[in-house]
């Protein structure tokens, strides 16, 4: 039998404060690992495994909080990630409206290699979302977007677990396929 090979996919979890990334993160996987560094800095690690197109994949989820470092903060983390999921809360229309200024800042952060990404509409068991998965495709390519490919959209509940599993999922599997 070969070895079994394991790929490590590093993802961030980004999106105003409140939204639900670390209920996300939480509903995925309980246990994270949080050093003195790490903590000092409102970062939260987790990792998942994930059996996609018979590859084994470990995704580590890095879930940074919204404190006012957080944007130089969050920055270290973009430069060097595989995948991002832009959360936005399906009830709070800002949310949604400043993801534009943060997948602006994952492109400039990331001219060489962009990392794939995610539009994840949270909290769905409060209300249907205003918008479905083309027009938000339309809106990115309207607001003059360069988009390597149509923008995906999924909607979750953290508070339900409606489906937190398969947006990290797919996440992963977007990032596999961009590596391989
Ligand atoms: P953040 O990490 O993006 O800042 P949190 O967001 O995960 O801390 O969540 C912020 C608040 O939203 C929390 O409420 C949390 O329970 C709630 N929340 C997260 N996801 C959902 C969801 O899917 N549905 C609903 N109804 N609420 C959700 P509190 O009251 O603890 O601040
Ligand atoms: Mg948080």
């Amino acid at each position: 039998m070969s070895e079994t090979q394991i790929t490590r996919i590093k993802c961030v979890l980004v999106g105003d404060i409140s939204v639900g990334k670390t209920s996300l993160r939480k509903r995925l996987v309980s246990e994270t690992f949080s050093d003195n560094y790490l903590a000092t800095l409102g970062v939260d690690f987790a990792t998942k495994k994930f059996n996609i197109d018979d590859q084994i994949c470990e995704l580590q989820i890095w879930d940074i909080a919204g404190q006012p470092n957080y944007h130089s903060v969050a920055e270290r983390f973009l430069r060097n990630s595989d995948g991002a999921i832009l959360v936005y809360d399906v009830s709070n229309p800002s949310s949604f409206e400043h993801l534009k200024g943060r997948l602006s800042s994952i492109q400039e952060l990331n001219v060489d290699e962009e990392p794939v990404f995610l539009v994840v509409g949270n909290k769905i068991d409060l209300q249907d979302p205003k918008m479905g998965p083309d027009e938000i495709n339309g809106y990115f390519v309207r607001e003059g977007f360069d988009l390597k490919e149509p923008v995906q959209t999924m909607y979750a509940s953290a508070k339900t677990g409606e489906n937190v599993e398969n947006v990290f999922r797919a996440i992963a599997k977007k990032a596999l396929k961009r590596i391989s």
